[in-house]
């Protein structure tokens, strides 16, 4: 399909299409920039690139899910464009790419992605991160999946504008199909937890429009950055629960919760990794609410909508499987770990109901879990 768009608009075959995939987080949210740890899985939605490496520094660009835009630059002189702003992914990603491997050649290339984007499921990193694969695979430019990740993560910081953590960018390069994964965001290691057989990732859109998004995750992390300094401590990943609560008296009651909520969420993290691995859907369920409430009332990022969705499944699903919200907040995606056998029954509860409280309709992607651009290599 993509190979034949590229047919289509340069009049030859691509020499290879590449792939990189968007991310579920199961656990762990916004304690990846406070160095502590995350469990994503890598899902079955995507960037694909199709991409032959030309004889200069040119690229060309068709972007299909963008309207069919194009765009072209040469690698030599590499600016932020304010008219088409999915192109900054590609530029931010190659200048940085290009500050480590100068000689790079450029390429045609025609991007397809299926990552449903602004709902908290990482389209802009599987986009990264899917043309750090290309450049590197067509140049025969040594990469790695952590290396990569960093510099998906330094374009995105530095040249997109987003101050994101590693977590999104790490999964989209290592995930392992089956698994999701434990990465610690301080040493950059991770291990794989098994997705229990005969357990589907449920992701239901909201289909709130994730307003505010740039400007309150910026608050958040500023917020936690001020209680790991109150601490005189490099993170919150280095605060323990009985420290926080012996200073709760001296914080404001904003950047307490902040804390307790980054706190609390890197335990059940790290539990979580082991009730998955033991197959003990009881405890995964109860971490799973806990951290839903936590970001709730602590942290404070769900929407109404999201906390209806999350009780109305977890009503469903009992202790057989768990939900809560996904990914940065403020709108987007609740993920519900849910048996197969339930499947239809969740679907069918979010039918009845969700469009009859908040008038909006949901979608529901039932996903596997998925391998990384990099896991291979
Ligand atoms: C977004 C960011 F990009 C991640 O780095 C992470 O902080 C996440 O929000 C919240 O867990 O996806």
């Amino acid at each position: 399909m993509i190979s034949e768009h590229f047919i289509q608009h340069y009049h030859y075959a691509p020499a290879q299409v590449f792939h990189a995939p968007g991310r579920v987080n199961l656990i762990g949210e916004h304690t990846d920039y406070n160095d502590g740890f995350v469990l994503p899985a890598a899902i079955n939605f995507g960037t694909d690139i199709a991409a032959t490496l030309r004889s200069d520094r040119t690229i060309n660009v068709l972007a299909i899910d963008c309207n069919g835009e194009t765009n072209s630059f040469n690698l030599d002189n590499i600016e932020f464009s304010t008219e088409q702003m999915w192109v900054n992914y590609i530029r931010g990603t190659l200048k940085v790419l290009q500050s480590a491997f100068p000689d790079m050649r450029g390429a045609d290339l025609v991007v397809s992605g299926n990552v449903p984007q602004g709902t908290g499921l990482s389209s802009s990193a599987s986009f990264e991160i899917a043309i750090l694969k290309t450049f590197s695979s067509l140049n025969n430019i040594p990469l790695d999946g952590v290396k990569a990740a960093l510099m998906g993560q330094k374009a995105e910081n530095e040249f997109v504008g987003c101050n994101c953590g590693i977590m999104d960018q790490l999964i989209s390069a290592l995930g392992k199909a089956g698994h999701a994964m434990l990465l610690d965001c301080r040493s950059l290691t991770f291990e794989h937890a098994i997705i229990p057989e005969g357990m589907s990732l449920v992701i239901v859109n909201s289909n709130v429009k994730r307003g505010l998004v740039d400007s309150e995750y910026n608050t958040r992390r500023e917020q936690c950055e001020a209680a790991a300094k109150h601490f005189n401590k490099p993170a919150l990943r280095d605060v323990t629960l009985t420290e926080l609560t012996q200073e709760k008296a001296n914080l404001t009651p904003v950047i307490y919760q902040r804390a307790k909520h980054i706190i609390t969420e890197n335990t059940r993290t790290t539990q979580a990794l082991k009730a998955l691995n033991a197959n003990d859907m009881v405890t995964m369920s109860q971490l799973m609410t806990q951290s839903h409430l936590s970001m709730k009332n602590d942290f404070e990022i769900t929407t109404a909508e999201l906390d209806f969705l999350v009780d109305i499944i977890d009503t469903t699903l009992g202790q057989r499987g768990g939900v809560r919200m996904t990914g940065g907040g403020f709108g987007g995606c609740i993920i519900a770990l849910t048996p197969d056998d339930l499947v239809a029954q969740v679907r069918a509860t979010i039918q009845a109901q969700y469009q009859a409280k908040t008038g909006l309709q949901a979608d529901v992607y039932v996903c596997i879990a998925a391998e990384g651009a990099f896991s291979n290599d």
